[in-house]
Formats: C-alpha cells, structure tokens, sequence
C-alpha cells in the first residue's frame, strides 16, 4: 500500500472506532475531533501504528507486557493449547493441567506461605475476590462484625463497584451511582506533593501512622484489612519512603488487620524481585496479581492466598459461592505458564535487579536537571518525572494547563509512550529493555520536555 492509501485506511478505522466503540477512561467528544491512533503491530519494546511510525513503548502496553511483544512461543503455546483443550471450567470439582501447572508454578515463585491461589480474568476481579475473601475469612473467624478495609488516596484497584469503591480516585467514585459500603481511606505517602516541610523519612512514618490513627477511629474490632499497592502505578508512580513500609508492617500486626498487597502492577518483576512485597519485605496476607501474570498476552489474574486465610477458607469454610465462568481458562493458564517459565530461563527479574534497573535509574535521574521537571523518581522499571512551574519551591503548573497530556501528546508524535498521571509523566518499560533503548527512551523524554516547554512560552 502506498502511503495515501494508508493514510485513507486509518481515517476509515478511526471513524469507524469513534462511531462503534465507547473507549475505556476516556472523554468521547475529544477523542471524537482527534481520532485514535491504531495500533497495528508490535515486536520487542516498539508499536507501529497504522501509518507506518515506530514507537517505543514507554509503558509496556498498561503496564502489562512484561516481557515484551512478539514472543513466538507464547503463540504457539495458545494454540496447541487451543487444539488439546480450549475450554473447560474449574467450578464442579474438575480441573485441568495448564491451570494446575501454572498454580504450582505461582507457588514456586511466590513467598513459602503462598500456596494457593484464586483465578480471575483481570485485577479489578482480583479486588472483588479480595473482599469476598477478607470478610468470609473473619466471618469464618468468629469475627463478623470485622468487615471494613482501608484503602488509600489517589489508589488504584480496578473499575468494578468494588475495586473502584477500594481505589482512591474520588472522579470515579462521583460518578458510582453505588459505592461500596465499608471503606475507608487514609493518605498517600507521596512524599513531593504532600510532604511540605518534612524529611522523607518523617513523612513516611506519618503517612503510615494515618493507618493507626483511623483504626482506632473506627474501632479495630471492626477492620478487616488493609489494602495497598507496594509502589501505587497508576496514582502516578508513587514511592513510599523507606520508613513507610515498616511502620505499616507494625501497625497491621499490632491490630491484627489483614494485609493486601495489590501486586497488579508490581507483580512478576517490575521492582527487580519477583513482587513489590519481596522488594519491600512485607508477609501480606493476599496478593491479587493482573497485568505481568501472562504479560498481557491473554486476560488473566487472580488472588495467591496466604495459609492463614487458606486453611480457615479449606477447613472451615464449606462453599466459597464466588466465581467466574473463566476462572484459570485453560488457554490463559497454559500462556501464563510459559511467561513464567520464560522468565525463569532467561532471568529476567534477576537482570531487572542486577542489570536494567540500575542503569535506568541512573539515566532517568538525569532528566532531574530538565527546567521542567522537580523530581525524577524510579524504582525497579517504574519512573516518573513531575512537571513543575518551579522546581525551587516545588511549586506545580495550574491544573487547567494540562501542561502533563501536553507533554504525552508530543510524546506520542514524537515516537515515544510516556503516560500523563495530571502533571506526572510516568513510564514502565517491557523489562526486556536493553541499555541502548533505555538510552533512546531518555534522550526521546528530554527532547519531549523541551518541546513542551516551547509549546508553553
Ligand atoms: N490493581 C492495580 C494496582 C492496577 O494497576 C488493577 C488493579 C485493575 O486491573 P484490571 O485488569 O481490572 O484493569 C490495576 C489496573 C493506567 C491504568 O492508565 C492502570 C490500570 C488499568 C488501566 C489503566 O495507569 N491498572
């Protein structure tokens, strides 16, 4: 095809998209007037859209392709599995070998106490699973009245009625008609833009102690759990100072509340270990897992089960009356499986660990010293920049400039996908990233700065 040709295409696709189809988390009437940009291909850390441009993928798709595009073996694996067993539930005492596989495979993988796990077909899922789970296992304690969750502010845990009610996104919860009832949520430790004159340190123990102090407000005797990402992603990247972790850690014990871990996006190696829970050592209860689980390739999550809430859910608990038709589909399990195996053969979280992370961290610091930007914070393969008015006194851009989907737009027609969180620009690479791509990532971010820079004067 010739490039007029090509071009007529993607008009069609892109009327015809704004005509059929309601996008996820997205203002119609804008994306009416822009049109969307199709993504036809994609190999290793690169798109193509269908106009031919090759984009490196800043994000690894939402936060998902882990180990990167175009993994034949991946294919393969879907299709023979496709030919043997295409479907089959796991409801009425059956199962099937993917999904036994890939369970041990998890139990291997995951701290020793994580042996079981619960099958879902997204994270949002994950998190109903969650709460069903939280409340039968205190219920089945002799603890019924145990039934609140803490959450945080400006979390993310899905966009079901529960996973939404659990995250903090207060846009999404104005326009729940129901929220859930049972939750709470106390602070973000997000230490550039609400640390005002503390160190680090003595706003993590803060932010922490905002934990204790709604427990006791609400009575411990009546919290179940807490739940929290161990880096939050889509809140714009948000690292917990070193003392955040620990104190919540205490806190949990001290009044014997459930601790979850949403591993959705930390999860199968973005902090360099295998889970954000590793990196930050922390023993939580549940993980609900997403996202890096098959890499994306095909929908598939879940939640591992700790054995405190497995042997009460086992022994006590009769029925569990939860779950969905395609709870560890046989296709999804055998191509979550291979991911795995994948990564074991060619270490990849251990060369996130040892080699990836510290030569990215080394390079995305460097945008530290663009006008534009206060803060240039990563940990693992997770970045993020914030776009300031003044990085002197930290003083952020009005929000109506939209100074952060600016800088993404210019990003996108500059050959690079940065994602805008308001004002942060954030990225999560496939974590099959080489040195030379990190390279080209960082200088491709720095010319976009300066272009949104130019755009602002
Ligand atoms: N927990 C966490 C921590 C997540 O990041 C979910 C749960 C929900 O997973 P599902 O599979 O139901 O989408 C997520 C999802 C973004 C973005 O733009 C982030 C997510 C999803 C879509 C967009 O940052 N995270």
């Amino acid at each position: 095809m010739n490039n007029s040709d090509t071009h007529a295409l993607t008009t069609r696709w892109q009327e015809l998209d704004s005509r059929h189809h309601l996008h996820p988390f997205t203002d119609y009437k804008n994306l009416h007037q822009k049109g969307s940009r199709i993504i036809v291909r994609a190999e290793g850390v690169y798109l193509w859209d269908s106009d031919g441009n090759r984009i490196l993928d800043g994000m690894a798709g939402l936060w998902c392709v882990n180990i990167g595009y175009g993994r034949k073996e991946l294919a393969e694996v879907a299709m023979e599995q496709m030919r043997q067993l295409p479907y089959y539930n796991s409801f009425f005492q059956t199962s099937h070998p993917p999904l036994i596989e890939l369970s041990e495979l998890l139990s291997e993988i995951t701290q020793p106490h994580f042996n079981r796990i619960f099958f879902t077909n997204s994270g949002s899922e994950a998190n109903d699973t969650v709460v069903r789970m939280v409340r039968r296992y205190w219920d089945l304690h002799g603890k019924p009245q145990k039934q609140i969750i803490i959450s945080r502010v400006n979390a993310y845990h899905g966009s079901t009625i529960a996973a939404g009610t659990l995250g903090g996104m207060t846009t999404m919860h104005e326009q729940s008609v129901v929220v859930m009832p049972g939750v709470e949520h106390i602070e973000q430790p997000y230490w550039y833009g609400e640390g005002g004159d503390l160190d680090p340190d003595e706003f993590g123990i803060k932010a922490a102690r905002a934990l204790s102090e709604r427990i006791e407000q609400v009575g411990s005797d009546n919290v179940a759990a807490f739940i929290a990402e161990p880096v939050q992603g889509a809140g714009g990247v948000i690292i917990p100072p070193k003392t955040y972790w620990p104190e919540i850690k205490r806190i949990c014990a001290e009044y014997d509340i459930l601790l979850v871990a949403d591993e959705v996006i930390c999860g199968f190696g973005r902090t360099g270990k295998w889970f954000g829970s590793d990196y930050f050592e922390l023993t939580p209860d549940l993980m609900p897992v997403a996202k890096g689980l098959s890499s994306g390739y095909l929908p598939i999550g879940g939640v591992m089960v700790g054995g405190k809430l497995a042997d009460v859910l086992v022994d006590k608990g009769g029925e569990f009356a939860h779950g969905f038709t395609y709870s560890g589909h046989p296709v999804c399990t055998a191509v979550a499986a291979e991911n795995i195996r994948i990564m074991q053969r060619e270490r990849i979280v251990e060369r996130v660990e040892q080699e990836v992370a510290p030569y990215f961290r080394r390079k995305w610091s460097e945008l530290a010293d663009h006008d534009l930007v206060g803060e240039a914070r990563s940990l693992g393969l997770l970045g993020a920049l914030e776009l300031v008015k003044d990085k002197r006194t930290r003083e952020f851009f009005d929000p109506a400039l939209g100074v952060g989907n600016r800088c993404r737009d210019i990003c996108f027609d500059n050959g690079l996908v940065m994602r805008a969180v308001g004002d942060k620009m954030v990225v999560s690479p496939p974590l099959v990233i080489n040195h030379e791509q990190i390279d080209e990532l960082v200088e491709a971010a720095a010319r976009c700065l300066d272009l949104t820079q130019q755009q602002l004067r």
